[in-house]
This record gives C-alpha cells, sequence and structure tokens, in this order.
C-alpha cells in the first residue's frame, strides 16, 4: 500500500456537509488527544498534514484525507470533560451520519493510549463499533512512554480486555508498530 503523496480533502463539522463515499474508507477514532493525528501523520509519511494539538477537544470535525485509492478519515475525538451539550449534540449527529450512510468503511482503527484503562466513553464507542459491524482494530499509543516491562503489562491488559480483537502498539515518536498498522490497513483495503 503506497500511502505517500496524500492530500488533505476536506474539513467537515456538520452532518449535512458529508461527502460522497467514492473509495474504501480507514477511519480512526479515540478520545481528544489520544493521537490521532499524530498516527494519521506518521502512516502518511507527512510533518504535519493533520493538524496535531496538545490542548483537547480542539477538532469536533471530520477530516478526510486522500492518499491513492485510499480515503483516511480523521473522527472527532470523545471524552473531553469541557464540551457544552451543544457540542455533544453535534458531535453525535456527525458519528451517526458518518456511520449510518451507505459509505465503503473497510477498517476502524480504535486508538487507546496504553498507560490509560478503558474509560466509559472508550467502552461506548467500541460497543456502538460493534453494533454497527464495522471491523476494527485497536492501536495503543503513545508505547515510547512505557518501559519494557510496563509495555509488557500494558499490552497484556488491553489484549484480555479486547479478546480477539488485534491490538498494535504504537508510538509516533519513533516509528514503532507503523508497520504492522499497515499491514492490517492493506488487508481489509485488498
Ligand atoms: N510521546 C508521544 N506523544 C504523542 C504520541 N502521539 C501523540 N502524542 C502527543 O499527544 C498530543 C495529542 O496528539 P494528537 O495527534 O493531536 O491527538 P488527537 O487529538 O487524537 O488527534 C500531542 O501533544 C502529541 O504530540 C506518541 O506516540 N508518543
Ligand atoms: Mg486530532
Amino acid at each position: 500500500m503506497n500511502l505517500s503523496n496524500a492530500e488533505f480533502i476536506a474539513s467537515y463539522g456538520t452532518d449535512k456537509q458529508l461527502p460522497e463515499s467514492i473509495q474504501p474508507e480507514i477511519c480512526f477514532s479515540g478520545r481528544s488527544n489520544v493521537g490521532k493525528s499524530s498516527l494519521i501523520n506518521k502512516l502518511l509519511g507527512r510533518k504535519a498534514i493533520a493538524k496535531v494539538s496538545s490542548t483537547p477537544g480542539k477538532t469536533t470535525t471530520i477530516n478526510f484525507f486522500r492518499a491513492g485509492e485510499i480515503m483516511l478519515v480523521d473522527l472527532p475525538g470523545y471524552g473531553y470533560a469541557k464540551v457544552s451539550a451543544a457540542e455533544r449534540n453535534r458531535w453525535d449527529s456527525l458519528m451517526n451520519a458518518y456511520f449510518s450512510g451507505s459509505r465503503n468503511i473497510r477498517l476502524c482503527f480504535q486508538l487507546l493510549d496504553i498507560r490509560r484503562t478503558l474509560s466509559g466513553d472508550d467502552e461506548r464507542m467500541i460497543d456502538f463499533l460493534k453494533s454497527r459491524r464495522i471491523p476494527f482494530a485497536a492501536v495503543l499509543t503513545k508505547c515510547d512512554k512505557l518501559n519494557k516491562t510496563e509495555l509488557a503489562e500494558k499490552i497484556n491488559y488491553w489484549q484480555t480486555l479486547l479478546e480477539n480483537v488485534p491490538v498494535l502498539p504504537f508510538s509516533a515518536l519513533n516509528g514503532t508498530g507503523k508497520d504492522d498498522i499497515l499491514d492490517i490497513l492493506d488487508s481489509y483495503v485488498k
């Protein structure tokens, strides 16, 4: 899979604007600040095609990036405490619109901060993906922050919790796990 020469297509903030799905889509979900944009940049081999922010809760839009035959879709983050009810409703309708359309969604990468434990929001997101029968794989982000022992413990924690879902440790800092993620992506696009 060649993901070079990617281009930013557009950013959508309301459900009425979503473009038609004209090629296979791979989407990325997870709490705000978990590392979605950093992962997309790493996969696309770009420094900042997706905007990385150290302030959580900044991106309540769906962003589309085209890389050859596939579309990468950066979904709005959840779990940010300081959002208004109106903002929450907008998040709900955006996500429902994205997942309920007749889109060619091949796989969702569900991002989880490897250092944390499953949050209520993560659980709801995973249940949502299951209920829509969207195939998904878990990417355990920021694995550079743990030492070897902690890493083994946390991988075991997430794998036990997620049972037969693929669990992929990843670091946007040093590239650990990138090739495994690309292999899975490849197998779902074919
Ligand atoms: N150490 C480390 N920091 C990361 C990693 N991925 C993301 N970050 C940092 O986490 C913050 C949020 O990242 P971002 O990609 O914007 O998260 P998003 O809100 O899910 O899109 C930024 O400060 C990133 O530099 C990683 O793998 N390792
Ligand atoms: Mg982001």
